[in-house]
C-alpha cells in the first residue's frame, strides 16, 4: 500500500476553473475513472475522474477553489504508487484504462469528462431518454438515469441553470405528488403513433424571444397532455340561476366588512358540488390502474386551480362537507396566496376527489376543463350575467351562472353528466337545498 497524490490532468483550455461539487468523501473507494470533482468555467462544466483505484485519504480543495492542470485534488491509498501526471495527463498512464466520453462509446483517453453545458453537450446515454439538450453534470445524468426521471423536464437552479441533484430530487416528488411516472411523458415515446412536432426556426419569418417555461409549466403540460389523451372527455354545458345566492353573498359580505373577508361565489359552487358528490357517488371516485375496479371515497376533498404566475396548480380543500362557508373563505384566500407564494407543498396538492376550475372572475362564457385524473370529473365556472329567463307569465332578468363540466367517459355517461349539473343548478338557485 502505498500514498499516492492524485493532480489534475490535462484539462485542455481550462485554466483556473472552479470547482462546483466535490463528488468523493474521505474513507470513499474509488475505482479508476469514477470522478472526483466537477469543475464549471464560463462555457461549460466536467468531472475530473480518477486514474487509480484506492481509498481516498485526504480532501486537498473543497467546493469553490480554483484550479489548474497539476493541482492537487485528493491523496489516496493505493495498491502501487504510479506516476500519474504530468505522464498520466498527456495520456501515457499504463495502469488507466482509456477514458470513454459518457454514452458515446467514443476513445477519450486520459481526458476528463465533460458535463452536459448548452455549448458542450454529450451525446445521449439513454436510447429512451435523451438529455443531450440539458444541462447538467454526468454524476446528475446518471442519477436521474437511475431514476427514471426526464431530465428535460426538470428546471435547473444551479449556476447558469445548471441542474442539481437536489433539482431532480424536487421534480421526482413533484410527479409523484401529481400521481406520475418520472420520465414517461406523454410528450415522448409518440405512443400514439402520430408524427411528432416540427422543430421550426420561427426567427426565419421575423424577430423572436425565447421563453423557458416554468417548472410548474412543464408539470402541469405533461398532466394535462396525458389526461387529455388517455381520457375520453365529454363536457356537459349548464347554467345555474344565481339571483338569490348573489343577494345573499352580498348581504354577508356587507355584514362581515369590517373582517377583511371576502366571500366569492367559489365557496357556495365547492358546497354545492359536495352536495352533488354525494347524491352521484359516482363523480366521487376513481378508476385502478387497470381500470378494471371504482374506488369510490366517502370523504370529500376539492382541488381549486389557482392562477399563478408561474402557472395553474390545483390545492385541495379538504372535508368541504364538514366546513362553514366563512371557513372555506378564509381557507380559499390563505391556499391562493400561498399557491403565489410558491408556498404550496405536495401534500397540499394531493387526495383530491373533484377539482373546481373558476375562471368567473375573469370572465368568458363556457370552456371545456381537462379532468385531473385520477379525479373523474371537473366543474368549470365562467362568468355570471343578468339574462333574460321566462318565469311562465314574462321574462325575468336572472343572474346565471355558466358551468362547464367535464367527465371521464368511461366512469359517468352523458345522462348523469346531465344528472349533476341539473342538480348542482338545483342546490345554487336555492342554496336552503344544501342543508337538507
Ligand atoms: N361570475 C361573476 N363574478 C365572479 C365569479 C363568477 N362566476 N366568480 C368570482 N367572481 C368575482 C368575485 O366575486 C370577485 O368580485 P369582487 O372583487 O367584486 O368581489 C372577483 O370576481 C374576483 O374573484 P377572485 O378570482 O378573486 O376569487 P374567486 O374565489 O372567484 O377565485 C381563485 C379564487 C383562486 C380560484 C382565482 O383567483 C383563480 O386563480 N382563478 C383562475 C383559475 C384558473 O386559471 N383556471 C383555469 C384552469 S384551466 O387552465
Amino acid at each position: 500500500m502505498a500514498i499516492q497524490a492524485v493532480l489534475v490532468p490535462d484539462i485542455g483550455s481550462f485554466k483556473d476553473v472552479e470547482i462546483i461539487e466535490v463528488l468523493v468523501n474521505v474513507g470513499d473507494t474509488i475505482a479508476v475513472e469514477d470522478s472526483l470533482i466537477t469543475i464549471e468555467s464560463d462555457k461549460s462544466s466536467m468531472e475530473i475522474p480518477s486514474p487509480v483505484a484506492g481509498v481516498i485519504k485526504e480532501l486537498k480543495v473543497k467546493v469553490g477553489d480554483r484550479i489548474s492542470e497539476g493541482s492537487l485534488m485528493v491523496m489516496m491509498e493505493v495498491e502501487e504508487k504510479i506516476p500519474l501526471s504530468p505522464p498520466f495527463a498527456k495520456g501515457e498512464a499504463q495502469n488507466s484504462p482509456p477514458l470513454k466520453k459518457e454514452g458515446a462509446g467514443e476513445d477519450f483517453s486520459s481526458k476528463p469528462k465533460p458535463a452536459a453545458s448548452p455549448q458542450s453537450v454529450p451525446a445521449p446515454a439513454s436510447p429512451k431518454l435523451d438529455f443531450s439538450k440539458a444541462y447538467a453534470t454526468p454524476s446528475v445524468r446518471k442519477f436521474a438515469r437511475e431514476l427514471g426521471a426526464d431530465l428535460n423536464k426538470v428546471t435547473g437552479s444551479g449556476r447558469k441553470g445548471r441542474i442539481t441533484q437536489d433539482d431532480v430530487k424536487a421534480y421526482i416528488k413533484d410527479v409523484m405528488s401529481m400521481g406520475g411516472v418520472p420520465g414517461k411523458s406523454a410528450n415522448s415515446g409518440n405512443t400514439l403513433g402520430v408524427a411528432p412536432m416540427p422543430d421550426i426556426d420561427f426567427s426565419q419569418w421575423g424577430a423572436i424571444e425565447t421563453v423557458p417555461l416554468s417548472r410548474i409549466n412543464k408539470l402541469t403540460g405533461e398532466f394535462l397532455h396525458r389526461n387529455w389523451v388517455h381520457i375520453p372527455h365529454v363536457t356537459q354545458f349548464d347554467q345555474a340561476d344565481i339571483t338569490d345566492l348573489e343577494a345573499f353573498r352580498k348581504q354577508l359580505n356587507e355584514e362581515n366588512a369590517k373582517s377583511g373577508l371576502k366571500i366569492t361565489p367559489l365557496v357556495f359552487i365547492m358546497k354545492a358540488v359536495v352536495a352533488g358528490l354525494k347524491a352521484y357517488p359516482r363523480f366521487n371516485s376513481s378508476l385502478d390502474a387497470k381500470g378494471e375496479n371504482l374506488i369510490r371515497k366517502s370523504y370529500y376533498n376539492v382541488g381549486v386551480a389557482v392562477d399563478t404566475p408561474d402557472g395553474l396548480v390545483v390545492p385541495v380543500f379538504r372535508d368541504v362537507d364538514k366546513k362553514s362557508i366563512m371557513q372555506l373563505s378564509e381557507e380559499l384566500k390563505e391556499m391562493s396566496a400561498k399557491a403565489r407564494d410558491k408556498k404550496l407543498k405536495p401534500a397540499d396538492m394531493q387526495g383530491g376527489c373533484f377539482s373546481i376550475s373558476s375562471l368567473g372572475g375573469i370572465g368568458g362564457t363556457k370552456f371545456t376543463p381537462i379532468v385531473n385524473a385520477p379525479e373523474v370529473a371537473i366543474l368549470g365556472v365562467s362568468k355570471s350575467d343578468i339574462q333574460p329567463i321566462w318565469n311562465g307569465k314574462e321574462f325575468a332578468p336572472r343572474l346565471m351562472l355558466p358551468l362547464s363540466l367535464s367527465y371521464d367517459h368511461r366512469v359517468i355517461d352523458g345522462a348523469d353528466g346531465a344528472r349533476f349539473t341539473t342538480y348542482l343548478a338545483k342546490m345554487l338557485g336555492d342554496i336552503r337545498r344544501l342543508l337538507v
